[in-house]
């Protein structure tokens, strides 16, 4: 009966399968939580959503940019027409809908009360109270799941606005919090987003550009939270975040944590 938490597969479904043959993962009594991105980039993104389906209900899986990436394009919505992709392995396939109808019915974040963490593909805005944050990502499931699912995700590729306020329309409020929650890495000062950096935190030279981690919020006080997204940043395991996206699509490592209230984290990866 143990957790993991597994990051950013992105296609590498080779790798998937070793790491979980690594924590000898059994689909009858452990569970599997994954940190979002399960497609892109890597070779086999049909493989890995088939195989994570049939794990029911012992995967988590919280959406990242290139699942919202893949429901986009799966809507012939192309934020960016001159990048290549390699989702139309999913798209022309005779199980395409039913891959994207399971995406659209996964979560954005998911908290466990027992265990006290937080799975989220990229982070939470330090502006934010838990019940807020419970709500706006209510409010994306819902809109995933709703009829009006294509013109939602249509809405969803802009960088403004680019800081919270309470009083931003419902549209403003849903394009910003599916920003934090699937691609944010650093705030400004003023807690707006930045869109650009990716480097770890070392090799930034500025001064106006924080990790959203590294501010103070009484959910990052309360809970651990777990996150991908973050190649750069690679394995972390701090006081309020443990960051496992350690870029296996880049030919690095793919990394799985055991969850557990009373014991010291366990770390395993596989070499991609
Ligand atoms: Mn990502």
């Amino acid at each position: 009966m143990s957790t993991y938490a597994i990051g950013d597969i992105q296609g590498c479904y080779k790798e998937f399968k070793r790491l979980l043959k690594e924590i000898n993962f059994n689909k009858n009594k452990d569970t599997l939580w994954l940190a979002g991105d399960l497609v892109n980039r890597g070779p086999k993104s049909f493989d890995v959503i088939k195989y994570v389906m049939d794990l029911e209900s012992s995967a988590i899986t919280v959406l990242g940019n290139h699942d919202f990436y893949l429901i986009a394009s799966y809507y012939e919505i192309d934020p960016w027409p001159h990048k290549n992709n390699s989702f139309e392995e999913i798209i022309s396939n005779k199980d395409g809908e039913k891959i994207i109808n399971w995406l659209k019915n996964q979560k954005i974040v998911h908290l466990d009360e027992y265990l006290k963490h937080i799975l989220v593909h990229a982070g939470i805005h330090p502006n934010w109270e838990i019940t807020e944050m419970l709500s706006l990502a209510n409010l994306i499931e819902g809109s995933l799941r709703g009829e009006k699912c294509r013109e939602f995700v249509k809405t969803l590729w802009s960088n403004s606005p680019d800081n919270w306020d309470k009083n931003l329309t419902q549209e403003q409020k849903l394009i910003f919090s599916v920003n934090v929650f699937t691609r944010m890495r650093y705030l400004k000062k003023d807690f707006s987003l930045d869109f650009d950096t990716k480097s770890h935190p070392e090799n930034i030279n500025c001064d106006n550009l924080i990790p959203w981690y590294e501010f103070s919020n009484n959910i990052y006080d309360k809970y651990k939270i777990i996150i991908g997204h973050w190649s750069t940043l690679g394995f972390q395991n701090r006081h309020n975040i443990i960051s496992i996206d350690t870029g296996c699509a880049w030919g690095n490592k793919l990394t799985a944590v055991e969850i557990s209230k009373n014991t010291d984290l366990k770390k395993y990866e596989v070499n991609c």
